[in-house]
């Protein structure tokens, strides 16, 4: 059985993770735990973009090597995941020697198939990007629509990749729904690019940008460093299982790793489209790579902004989770972190741009974590104390909640909107399959505030005051197992505070989403 296997950006080592590098992340750790929970298992892939000019020019600026400033700054990387509990299954680097070998590989095999052909040109760069732009993409003033910075004018002999023999090719697998695009105005514009007769052949070697991997046939010559990165997505697998590929052709590489291959889902940022969209597939395509074997699905999210911009560690205006996550930690028994990945989740849906402020954060803790969760949890753990019943006695079997109806075949079903059935499951699961956490989310509020409505509906004061013991028993039953339902559900959302449900609902005596003091 294939493993979902979803992946982010690798990040460039010019800086140190921001809220936006946060947010996508996330949304691929909570896509993994849910898949290891509910379906097939995962692999999840992350990791950082070594080489190319931006990261030499900040080692440069930092009075080091370029391999002592990548060594020095993957681990800051890999170890905020790791305190954040990001539950990635490998973390490649491009400076990892079987990546190198792979990228190599790669050139190699373009260079024999004529895929790729040297040329001399003269174009605009800019190092913020790593990217080529054209006069047309600059803002006022002459500057990378990105970057406030002024692109640098290349003349160099490089060798250029046959875009032009992929495009048709590509654009059907987009238009026919083989390669997925999310949302639907990203797919458009990915679908315009591949229209647009300016995209063309593009250069995929660099001349005088020493930090790179070799060309192998051309000594003068490193990759650019978006080729390089793309294939972290395949090189992260051979990693992992620590392949020799030396002696391998692309297609037994690829045997290699069928288990995990093809992507099912790469998380990127709207500015990394073309590169996914247009680049990636097309060079998989040059390669031989089957249509079945491309990847499966782009989900494109949007822009964390500050100050009315994207928060970027060019720009300077960067907001670091840290900060947020202490400011929780201070209120909760540990759960800064379970707070800032469900706001960003609730409050964002993929694809759109948005900003957190503290306050916005601190407004959807008090009506939502501890209104909803909170109180839902506090009012049905209460209540089974002060009637004498435990989760324990109640012969509770996971999963095998009643509908309320029939513990009252005469309840009046139209008088209270009961929404939580065994279809909330079924709802939230079909929303995760579809990577739709904001509506997963939903879903599970829509769970507690169905709980509170039976409790209004049912009265269970009433019943043990007429000392009405079957049915109280039964009702609280259905109210302790739905608890049960959601700490699954809110798991792969926030985990530690599933944790610290299971032990509430085990009887401890602790508080999980405390109110705020005015
Ligand atoms: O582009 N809001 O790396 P990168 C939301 N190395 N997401 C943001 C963001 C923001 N303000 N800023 C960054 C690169 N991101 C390449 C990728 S992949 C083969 C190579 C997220 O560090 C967003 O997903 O500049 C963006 O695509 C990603 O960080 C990488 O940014």
């Amino acid at each position: 059985m294939k493993s979902f296997f979803v992946t982010t950006p690798i990040y460039y080592l010019n800086g140190e993770p921001h809220l936006g590098h946060y947010y996508a992340t996330t949304i691929a750790d909570v896509l993994a735990r849910y898949n290891r929970k509910f379906a097939d298992g995962a692999f999840f892939l992350t990791g950082t973009d070594e080489h190319g000019q931006k990261v030499a020019e900040a080692a440069k600026k930092n009075n080091v090597t370029p391999q002592e400033y990548t060594d020095t700054l993957s681990k800051v990387w890999e170890n905020t995941w790791k305190d954040l509990g990001i539950s990635y299954d490998y973390f490649i680097r491009t400076t990892n020697p079987t990546h190198k070998a792979l990228c190599q590989l790669v050139i190699q095999k373009l260079r024999d198939s004529d895929d790729i052909y040297p040329q001399k040109y003269e174009a605009l760069y800019c190092v913020g990007a790593e990217s080529f732009v054209t006069q047309s993409e600059l803002r006022e003033g002459g500057l990378c629509p990105d970057h406030d910075e002024k692109p640098q004018i290349v003349l160099e002999k490089n060798y250029f990749f046959r875009l032009s023999n992929y495009k048709a090719k590509v654009l059907e697998l987009i238009e026919n729904n083989t390669i997925q695009i999310s949302p639907e105005s990203r797919r458009n514009e990915a679908i315009e690019l591949l229209k647009n007769p300016e995209v063309g052949d593009f250069s995929v070697t660099r001349e005088k940008v020493s930090w790179g991997i070799p060309v192998p046939f051309d000594t003068e010559q490193t990759l650019y460093v978006w080729i390089d990165a793309l294939f972290n997505y395949m090189s992260g697998i051979l990693a992992k299982k620590d392949i020799d590929i030396n002696s391998l052709s692309l297609d037994e590489i690829l045997d290699t790793i069928k288990d995990i291959w093809p992507p099912d889902l790469h998380i990127i940022g709207k500015d990394i489209l073309k590169f996914h969209a247009v680049y990636w597939p097309a060079f998989l395509l040059a390669l031989g790579v089957p249509e079945e074997n491309l990847p499966k699905k782009i989900l494109v999210t949007g822009f964390f902004l500050s100050d009315g911009r994207k928060m970027s560690k060019s720009i300077g205006n960067v907001i670091v989770p840290q900060d947020i996550i202490e400011y929780f930690n201070g209120i909760t028994d540990g759960l800064g972190n379970d707070i800032l990945r469900y706001v960003i989740l609730r409050e964002m849906r993929i694809g759109n741009d948005g900003d957190i402020t503290k306050e916005k954060i601190i407004g959807i803790y008090e009506s939502e974590l501890v209104n909803k969760f909170g109180n839902t949890f506090s009012r049905v753990l209460g209540m089974a104390k002060k009637y004498g019943m435990k989760f324990r006695d109640l012969d509770i079997h996971h999963g095998g909640r009643h509908n309320p109806l029939q513990v009252d075949e005469d309840a009046s079903v139209n008088e209270v909107e009961i929404n939580f059935d065994l279809d909330s499951i079924k709802r939230y699961q079909s929303w995760m399959i579809n990577y739709q956490i904001y509506e997963a989310i939903h879903t599970i509020n829509r769970m507690l505030l169905s709980i509170g409505q039976e409790i209004e509906f049912y009265k269970p004061w009433e019943l043990y005051k007429n000392g009405n013991t079957e049915k109280l028993e039964a009702l609280m039953r259905n109210w302790l197992e739905s608890l049960h339902q959601i700490v699954d559900v809110i798991d792969p959302i926030m985990p530690s505070t599933a944790k610290l449900m299971e032990r509430l609902l085990a009887g401890e005596n602790i508080h999980i989403f405390p109110r705020l003091e005015k």
